[in-house]
């Protein structure tokens, strides 16, 4: 099988709660290669853009806050991003990951034994990760620039003072 990539996000709770260790302790079970990594500060503007397949439901005023720290506190507004590299990377990481709703989720999984469900419903479950090929180059390219991945994922275009994907997939209306 050829390799992939997938985007993996620890949200806000995650780091509150500090599982950040414990999720890239489980995350390594997969031998996948980390090829980019950073904290990001969420704005609207990305997490509309993240979400934007969830934009007419009923909870995503909510969702939008969740991943940007906005029910957490200021010191928690952040998320952390990685990109996991290797054979199958997309399923691997989702198999450990669980179920999108932490109460179905096998309670070994991440979102199965670190998740809860809000009182405003919305599925606060640790962590994001992209669930198909489309999807992962899709937010790869939104949340990461071509020169913070070491290694050449998708195409380029250098132009005089900066490098950006060939090509990118957010057309959501802001
Ligand atoms: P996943 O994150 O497993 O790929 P998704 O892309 O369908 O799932 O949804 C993105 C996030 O939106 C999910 O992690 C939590 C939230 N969410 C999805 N469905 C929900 C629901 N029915 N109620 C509350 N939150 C939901
Ligand atoms: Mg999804």
């Amino acid at each position: 099988m050829k390799k992939q990539q997938t985007l993996v996000l620890i949200k806000p709770d995650g780091l509150k709660k500090s599982l950040t260790g414990n999720i890239l302790t489980k995350l390594s079970e997969t031998r996948l290669r980390i090829v980019g990594a950073k904290v990001v500060c969420v704005n609207e503007e990305l997490a509309k853009k993240h979400y934007q397949h969830l934009t007419d439901k009923p909870f995503f005023e909510e969702l939008k806050n969740y991943i940007m720290g906005k029910i957490h506190g200021k010191e928690y507004q952040r998320v952390l991003a990685l990109v996991y590299q290797g054979e199958n990377a997309i399923t691997k990481v989702r198999e450990l990951a669980g179920a999108t709703n932490p109460e179905e989720a096998v309670s070994t999984s991440i979102r199965g034994a670190y998740g809860r469900i809000t009182t405003k419903g919305v599925y606060e479950n640790v962590i994001h990760t992209s669930g198909t090929l489309t999807e992962a180059e899709r937010e790869i390219k939104l949340w990461f620039r071509p020169e913070e991945i070491t290694t050449n994922l998708y195409p380029i275009v250098k132009t005089k003072d900066k490098i950006k994907w060939e090509t990118s997939y957010d057309n959501v209306k802001l």
